[in-house]
C-alpha cells in the first residue's frame, strides 16, 4: 500500500474536529495558537473556515460569546492548554453568566501524567477547573467520539437558556488516526439544536388573566428577548396591548428607542408605580434591584411587594428567584409570545388613559430636559456633548454596532444613545465586566461586516487595548472612540500622601490614537464634538480600523457611574 492510498483510507483528530464543526454550519473560530492548537487552525483554515487569530485568549473567547449572541449559533473559542485555557475561562464564565451560546474548546496534555501530577507541559485538570463555571463540560479520548463531543456540546450551548460549554481535546486525541470511513459515520449533524418550548395553556392564560386586571401594566424587555430572535412577535404584542415597555441595556433597539411606547425615559417613575409586570427575557437581579425596595415603589404610597410578576422565560428555576412569580410562562420567547399574542387576540383593552398620560408627561419633561443638557456645547468637552455626536451617528446608520464599557462612559452611552436595530448593542451585560471591548467588536464586524463603533472608557479599553493589532490586522470596520478622561471614573482624583498617583488616575493626555497608528490604521485626536463628528464619518466612510481620542473633561464623571452607591464606603454612610 502507498502512503497515498494510506491517507486516503485514514483521517484524523484535526480533521475530524473541522469536519464536525462544518457539518454543523460553524464557519469562524476565533482563537490564540500554540500547541496543538497551531496545527489545527493552519488546517481549519485551508478547509475554509474563518479563523480569528487574537492576542489574547480572553478576547478571543469574548468574541465568540458575542458572535453566539448575535447570531444563536454557538461562538468557538481554541486555547492551548493550562495558562491559555485560564486566559479564556473568564469568557466561558461571563458567556454563562449573560446566557449567550459559546463553546471553549481547549487543548490539555496527556491524562495519563496529569492524573499522576508528573509534571506535564502545561499540566492542568481543565476539565475539572471549567466545569462549575460552564453550563456543562465534556472531554473526548478517542477520535470516533468527537462527533458525539461536539453534538452534545453544541446542544447544551443553545438549548434551553443559552451558555457557555467547556470541550476538553488532549493534544494526542488531534493526532489520532482511524478508518476514514468508521470516522464519517461517527460525525452527527444536530437536528433542531434548539427545539422550541411550547409553553402550557393554562400559564398562558393566567398571565393574560393578570395583564387584563392590570391598571398600570409594564412590559421589561432584556436580552433573552433580543437574543430569541422573536422580533416581529414581540413588536406585535407591545403594539397590540399598548402597553409601555422599558428595554434592558441589551435589549435597546429590539423595538427602536423612539417608540411612543417606550417608557425609558421615565424609567424611575414606571418601576416604582406599575401594578403588573411582564418580564420578557430578563432576570430580577441586581440590574432591577432584585424586584424589590425603593426602586419598585417602597417610598411611594403603594409601598413595595405589590405589584403581580409574569415572567416569560425558558428556565423554569428563574421564576421566584428573587421575589414571587404571580405567573411564570417558561418556553421560547418566541413560542411564548405568540402564545400570548393569540390568547390575546383583539380581546384586551389599552392600558388605562391615566397611566399612559402620566408616562407620557414625565416622559416629554424628561425628554426636553436632555435636548436641552445635548445642546450645549461646554468650551471643555464632556460625556454629554461628546455622546450627542455618538447619538447622531447611530441614528444615520441604525444597522451599525454599538460595543459600550465603562463607567461613566457605560451609563451615559446607555442613556443618551438610542438604538434602532435588534442585537445592535454590546456591552458588559450582567456581570458589568470590563474587558469585553474589543473582542466584542472583532465579532460583531466578522460575523455580520457592519461597520462597529465602540464606545470605550480609557480604563475600560485599555482591558483589550492589544486587540487593535487584531483589527488592523483583519482590517475590520471598528471605530474605536476612547473617551479619555484620565482615569477610572475620572481623572481628578488625589492621593492624599502626594508621593504616588492616586489608584484611580492614569497618565494624563495619554495618546491612544497611536496606539491604533501602530499598526497602520488611523489615529485621531478630537476635542470637540465638531473634530470628533468628523472622525467618525471619515471612519464609517472609509471602512478603516481607527480609534479616536475624544479628550472629556477628567472631572465630568462620578465615583462608578450610576452605581455609586454600591460602593461599601458610600453604603457605610
Ligand atoms: P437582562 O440583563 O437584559 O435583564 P438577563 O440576562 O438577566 O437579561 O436575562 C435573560 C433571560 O432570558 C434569562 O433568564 C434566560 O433564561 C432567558 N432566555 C434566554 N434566551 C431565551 C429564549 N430563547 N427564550 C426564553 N428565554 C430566554
Ligand atoms: C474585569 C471594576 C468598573 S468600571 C471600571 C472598572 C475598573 C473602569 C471605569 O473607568 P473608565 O470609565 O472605563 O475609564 P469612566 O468613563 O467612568 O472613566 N475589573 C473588571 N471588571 C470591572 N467591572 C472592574 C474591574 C470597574
Ligand atoms: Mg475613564
Amino acid at each position: 500500500m502507498t502512503t497515498e492510498t494510506q491517507d486516503r483510507e485514514t483521517t484524523d483528530g484535526f480533521h475530524l474536529v473541522i469536519d464536525a464543526l462544518k457539518l454543523n454550519d460553524i464557519d469562524t473560530i476565533f482563537a490564540l495558537p500554540g500547541i496543538p492548537i497551531t496545527d489545527f487552525l493552519r488546517m481549519a483554515q485551508a478547509e475554509g473556515i474563518k479563523v480569528f487569530s487574537f492576542r489574547h485568549e480572553q478576547h478571543a473567547g469574548n468574541a465568540a460569546a458575542a458572535a453566539g449572541f448575535i447570531t444563536g449559533k454557538p461562538g468557538i473559542c481554541f486555547t492551548v492548554s493550562a495558562p491559555g485555557f485560564l486566559n479564556g475561562l473568564t469568557a466561558l464564565a461571563n458567556a454563562t453568566t449573560n446566557c449567550f451560546p459559546m463553546i471553549l474548546i481547549s487543548g490539555s496534555s496527556e491524562r495519563e501524567v496529569v492524573d499522576l501530577q508528573q509534571g506535564d507541559y502545561e499540566e492542568m485538570d481543565q476539565l475539572a477547573i471549567a466545569k462549575p463555571l460552564c453550563k456543562a463540560a465534556f472531554r473526548v479520548l478517542h477520535a470516533e467520539d468527537i462527533g458525539v463531543g461536539i453534538a452534545r456540546a453544541i446542544r447544551a450551548a443553545v438549548s434551553g437558556r443559552p451558555g457557555g460549554v467547556y470541550l476538553d481535546l488532549p493534544a494526542k486525541l488531534f493526532a489520532q488516526h482511524i478508518d476514514k470511513e468508521v470516522a464519517q459515520r461517527s460525525l452527527i449533524k444536530v437536528v433542531d439544536p434548539a427545539p422550541k418550548q411550547i409553553p402550557a395553556a393554562d400559564a398562558v392564560k393566567r398571565a393574560v388573566d393578570l395583564l387584563k386586571g392590570a391598571k398600570k401594566p409594564l412590559v421589561i424587555l432584556g436580552k433573552g428577548a433580543a437574543y430569541a430572535q422573536a422580533d416581529a412577535e414581540i413588536k406585535t404584542f407591545i403594539e397590540r396591548t399598548g402597553i409601555p415597555y422599558l428595554p434592558m441595556s441589551m435589549a435597546k433597539g429590539l423595538l427602536p428607542d423612539n417608540h411612543a411606547q417606550s417608557a425609558s425615559a421615565a424609567r424611575s417613575y414606571v418601576l416604582a408605580e406599575a401594578d403588573v409586570v411582564m418580564l420578557v427575557g430578563a432576570r430580577l437581579n441586581w440590574l432591577l434591584s432584585h424586584g424589590k425596595g425603593k426602586t419598585w415603589g417602597a417610598a411611594s404610597s403603594k409601598g413595595w411587594g405589590q405589584q403581580q410578576f409574569i415572567q416569560v422565560d425558558i428556565s423554569p428555576t428563574e421564576a421566584d428567584s428573587n421575589v414571587a412569580i404571580a405567573a411564570p410562562v417558561i418556553g421560547d420567547i418566541g413560542s411564548c409570545i405568540s402564545a400570548l399574542n393569540q390568547a390575546i387576540g383583539s380581546g384586551l383593552a389599552k392600558p388605562p388613559a391615566d397611566w399612559l398620560g402620566a408616562i407620557a408627561e414625565r416622559k416629554d419633561k424628561n425628554l426636553t430636559k436632555m435636548a436641552e443638557t445635548l445642546a450645549k456645547n461646554p468650551p471643555v468637552m464632556n460625556f454629554h456633548s461628546a455622546l450627542n455626536v455618538v447619538r447622531n451617528t447611530i441614528k444615520a446608520h441604525p444597522k451599525a454596532y454599538l460595543v459600550n464599557e465603562g463607567a461613566n462612559a457605560l451609563d451615559f452611552t446607555r442613556s443618551i444613545v438610542d438604538m434602532y436595530e435588534p442585537r445592535r448593542r454590546l456591552d458588559v451585560g450582567t456581570w458589568g465586566i470590563m474587558g469585553i471591548g474589543m473582542g466584542f467588536a472583532v465579532a460583531a464586524a466578522a460575523v455580520t461586516g457592519e461597520q462597529v463603533l465602540a464606545v470605550e472608557g480609557d480604563s475600560a479599553f485599555g482591558f483589550s487595548g492589544m486587540e487593535v493589532e487584531t483589527i488592523c490586522r483583519y482590517n475590520l470596520p471598528v471605530c474605536i472612540v476612547v473617551m479619555n478622561n484620565n482615569g477610572i471614573y475620572k481623572g481628578t482624583d488625589v492621593n492624599p500622601r502626594g508621593d504616588a498617583m492616586a489608584p484611580t488616575q492614569f497618565v494624563k493626555n495619554a495618546r491612544y490614537d497611536l496606539m491604533m497608528e501602530a499598526f497602520g490604521g488611523v489615529g485621531v485626536t478630537a476635542k470637540n464634538p465638531e473634530e470628533l463628528q468628523k472622525a467618525i464619518d471619515a471612519a464609517f466612510a472609509s471602512r478603516k480600523p481607527t480609534l479616536i481620542n475624544a479628550l472629556i473633561d477628567e472631572s465630568a464623571g462620578t465615583e462608578s457611574g450610576r452605581i455609586t452607591s454600591l460602593n461599601p464606603a458610600a453604603k457605610k454612610k
